[in-house]
């Protein structure tokens, strides 16, 4: 059988590195495209030269023609521009935006049956805008932001409780920005929940809250540290476990970025909620029960993404 085709459009940070990570993990055949002529060029070929040593069985291309990411069973999409120190990602709207009509009509046109995972900011706001712009079914576009967000909140939790993050699960909902919503009662160690955790003393709620604000705030931390651009690493990872629960149809549960049409009191918009990824894309979406304050925090940061799309379509009035 035919390895599968991914399809990463955008060759920077992030981009280098999904291809790093699908060829160590063999997922596929890698086609990088940028606009830039010759990073795509040259990082495939590095890449590709890592081979013998990392011992895979994949091959790697750089383009700048969308032709060929013809018949891609993935398409990856981080083109456009990262932030900066004292940016925050609905900075990026005005730019990203061109930036997804471009990358949305050259999918639709060359591979319309592809599962399109975007990571490019601000990103409820732009994986809604790449799907009006590709007219792919909505089930097979969808945004990464939710693993990653999780993985920095497991990442605190393990360190403060001293355990393997292998046991730490948990839950991060909402909009990828400011408003994006932990949610304690359902993030356990080993199916413990958070709040049982604190009343059993492994730790205070005064210490519980400052880690949910540095999950909030995880994207603006490496961006200080760094300084001439976002995270990279993390969100790559991310974005490849999407990729691997649909091309080996896992049925993994995972928040992603979704469009959301009946559950959770929504009516047909992207964001951040609880899905089933497997062969059919985003298979469900798990109306999960919210308290009351869980449920207000989810709203404000529904209404933040609302604000970005219309913004969206106040900038290009095709998005209607
Ligand atoms: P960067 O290293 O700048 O790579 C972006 C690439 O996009 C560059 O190589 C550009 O040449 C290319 N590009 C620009 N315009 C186009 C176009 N029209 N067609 C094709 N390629 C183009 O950025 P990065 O890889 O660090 O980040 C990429 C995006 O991901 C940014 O928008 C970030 O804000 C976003 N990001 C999102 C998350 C989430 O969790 C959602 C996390 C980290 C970064």
């Amino acid at each position: 059988m035919a390895r599968p085709k991914i399809a990463l459009i955008g060759a920077g940070q992030i981009g280098g590195t999904l291809a790093h990570l699908v060829a160590l993990k063999e997922l596929g055949d890698v086609v990088l495209f940028d606009i830039s002529e010759g990073t795509p060029q040259g990082k495939a070929l590095d890449l590709a030269e890592s081979g013998p040593v990392e011992k895979f069985d994949v091959k790697l291309r750089g383009t700048n023609d969308y032709a060929d990411i013809a018949g891609a069973d993935v398409c990856i999409v981080t083109a456009g521009v990262p932030r900066k120190p004292g940016m925050s990602r609905d900075d990026l709207l005005g730019i990203n935006l061109k930036v997804m009509k471009a990358v949305g009509e050259g999918i639709r046109d060359n591979a319309p049956d592809a599962f399109v995972i975007c990571i490019t900011n601000p990103l409820d706001a732009m994986v809604w805008a790449l799907r009006e712009f590709s007219g792919l079914p909505h089930e097979k576009v969808v945004g990464m932001a939710g693993v990653l967000d999780s993985a920095r909140f497991r990442h605190f939790l393990a360190e403060e409780f001293d355990v393997s993050m292998r046991d730490v699960t948990a839950f991060v909902l909402g909009g990828h920005g400011d408003t994006m919503v932990p949610l304690a009662r359902y993030s356990t160690v080993g199916g413990i929940p958070l709040p049982d955790l604190v009343e059993m003393g492994w730790t205070s709620q005064e210490k519980l809250d400052a880690i949910i604000q540095r999950t909030r705030d995880g994207g603006a931390e490496i961006v200080g540290l760094l300084k001439t651009g976002s995270a990279f690493y993390a969100p790559a990872s991310s974005a490849i476990e999407m990729a691997e629960a649909y091309l080996k149809d896992q049925k993994r549960l995972l928040p992603c970025a979704a469009y959301v049409d009946g559950a959770l009191g929504l009516n047909g918009m992207y964001v951040g909620v609880p899905t089933v990824i497997g062969a059919g894309g985003i298979e469900r979406i798990v109306d999960i029960r919210m308290t009351r304050d869980e449920q207000a925090m989810f709203d404000k940061s529904v209404d933040a993404v609302k604000g970005l799309v219309e913004a969206c379509k106040a900038i290009d009035p095709s998005l209607t």
